[in-house]
């Protein structure tokens, strides 16, 4: 698919290039849209070719719901870096052993799906509401839900919901945004995981973080375009000209970071013969409100906030509190 093909959007959509009107369809066509906002990325198309990850033995259901129940200890170190800079990346959180037995689960999910959309992303959401126990203890996880809610400095944090994200080799850029841009919720104590179900090389396509928790002002004038990529090249021309730090360094096995919802980011094509398989888990700060009126880049939120009405504080049964 051609990275400006604005055919992806329904003919209202493309025809009024404004995004006050709230998205229509799934969540997998949102994704090809949003894909489709992305300039191309510099150099080589060529694929590398990449080994699959190492075997190593899974975890059991129990031991994958001790792991991720058992608190980490996160430093101050890395806590003032999450607030300096919008983001941190965290060494170590999970073992290879549990990184295992979630990237079988995202396997066999992915292959009993449709597949990826014309993008070459695969989004699989809500996955904790599906018949994967696997899936749910990530998601549902107090270790990473504790970690949202101290990095964030609030008492508890909600999930908001949980994404598969599969690039598949060949798949191109993920564009430059920030979150907040499409979360309909009316707080600014929301944070993202990201989790790599393996190590992410660069050529694999890292996520990479525009550094400084003030950074995304420098793009605020950059105007949003529905259907084309000046978006995604304007933002890039505004941190060069800034000179914002972009770390796009590769993630290490067991590395996760969190970004802040208003922490710009992006990701380069997966140019490796490997799917970059990750799990993402969005948290939002216990007692947050619904925005008054949410918008097409708000995305399919009524699926991940079932009952929640404009302005009021977010209680449903799909956002519970999970850091404890
Ligand atoms: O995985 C990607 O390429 C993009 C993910 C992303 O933007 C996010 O999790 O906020």
């Amino acid at each position: 698919m051609s990275t400006q093909d604005s055919r992806i959007l329904s003919a209202e959509h493309a025809r009024e290039s404004g995004v006050d009107q709230p998205w229509e369809e799934s969540n997998g066509a949102w994704w090809d849209w949003y894909l489709s906002l992305a300039a191309e990325d510099e150099g080589p198309v060529e694929l590398v070719h990449a080994d699959p990850p190492a075997p190593v033995e899974p975890l059991t259901t129990a031991e994958l719901e001790e792991e991720l129940r058992t608190p980490y200890g996160l430093t101050d170190e890395l806590r003032d870096r999450f607030r300096e800079e919008g983001y941190v990346k965290v060494p170590a959180v999970l073992s290879p052993a549990a990184l295992a037995a979630g990237r079988l689960e995202v396997e066999r999910l992915a292959a009993a799906g449709d597949g990826p959309g014309s993008s070459g992303f695969l989004s699989l959401d809500m996955m904790w509401q599906g018949d994967s126990e696997v899936l749910r203890l990530f998601a549902l996880s107090p270790r990473l839900g504790r970690l949202a809610a101290d990095l964030l400095g609030v008492a508890d944090a909600r999930i908001y919901h949980d994404n598969v994200l599969s690039k598949q080799p060949g798949c191109g850029r993920t564009p430059w945004h920030f979150d907040a841009h499409h979360f309909p919720i009316a707080s600014r104590d929301i944070v993202t995981s990201w989790i790599p179900l393996q190590a992410i090389p660069e050529g694999m396509g890292p996520l990479a973080f525009a550094a400084g928790k003030d950074t995304w002002k420098v793009a605020e004038d950059v105007d949003f375009d529905s259907v084309g990529t000046s978006y995604d090249r304007g933002v890039a021309e505004a941190f060069g000209a800034a000179g914002v730090r972009v770390d796009d360094s590769p993630f290490a096995l067991g590395e996760i970071s969190f970004h802040h919802a208003w922490c710009f980011h992006y990701a380069r094509g997966n140019r490796t013969t490997q799917p970059r398989q990750v799990m993402a888990t969005t948290y939002f700060a216990d007692g947050a409100k619904l925005v008054d009126q949410p918008t097409m880049v708000s995305g399919d939120y009524e699926q991940f906030l079932p009952g929640a009405r404009p302005g009021e504080v977010i209680d449903t049964p799909l956002n519970p509190v999970v850091s404890r």
